[in-house]
């Protein structure tokens, strides 16, 4: 049996709970998918800052499915682009449907990822399913999506802008970061700064009385 111990208590007062959250949503609306990035370095001690609000988050039967692999190494971050670019060529060309790349064509995507090398750091996630050291986890997508939605939230509030890339395959990422097999790509964030003249596509978000049912 494992002890119980207390429940934090946050001590937010009932009269600012509104309007505390609202400025945390008005923060976090402001974040846009960065495609184009600049090599200026990450002020010291972000990336771990955010990794620990990453690796904070609620998991299935707290197991914690989830490995964050900083690629920092310039050497590394130039096969990561090479083989992604690669498999992209082939998305683009051949593999995607002619109903994906409608959808795409607003975000102006193509087989190019020079991302992957002028980001600072590009932090590869993955799920960490059953395997010789690691315990059967549950609900794995669902957890790594919430300490993902963490990370997100904590880069961006460290003025830092991320891109949440899919190459498609991606397990050339276990071998290029020599992972082990019951490690499973998840997703690819490339973090750092805008470059000077980097822009984003005009797209806006659904408004909420669209996505949310009041009952
Ligand atoms: N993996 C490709 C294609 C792509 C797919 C989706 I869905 C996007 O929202 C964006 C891109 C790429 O990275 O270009």
């Amino acid at each position: 049996m494992t002890a119980s111990v207390p429940a934090p208590r946050y001590g937010v007062p009932a009269e600012t709970a509104a309007e505390r959250t609202r400025r945390f949503a008005d923060d976090l609306t402001r974040r846009r998918t960065i495609r184009d990035f600049s090599d200026r370095p990450l002020p010291d001690g972000v990336l771990a800052a955010a990794l620990a609000a990453a690796a904070s988050a609620p998991s299935g039967a707290n197991v914690q499915p989830w490995r964050f692999v900083v690629v920092t190494d310039p050497v590394l971050k130039r096969r990561l682009r090479e083989a992604a670019e690669a498999e992209e060529r082939e998305f683009y060309a051949r593999r995607a449907s002619d109903e994906w790349l409608t959808a795409l064509a607003p975000l102006g995507t193509d087989w190019r990822k020079p991302f992957l090398e002028t980001a600072p750091a590009v932090i590869v996630v993955f799920e960490v399913h059953k395997g010789p050291a690691s315990p059967r986890p549950y609900y794995v997508k669902e957890s790594v999506g919430i300490a993902v939605g963490f990370l997100l939230a904590a880069l961006h509030r460290a003025g830092l802008a991320t891109l949440t890339h899919t190459p498609s395959p991606m397990r050339f990422l276990n071998e290029i970061l020599d992972r082990p097999a019951e490690e499973r790509p998840y997703l690819v964030i490339p973090t750092g700064y805008p470059a000077p003249d980097a822009t984003v596509p005009d797209v806006r978000r659904k408004p909420l009385e669209e996505v949310v049912v009041w009952r």
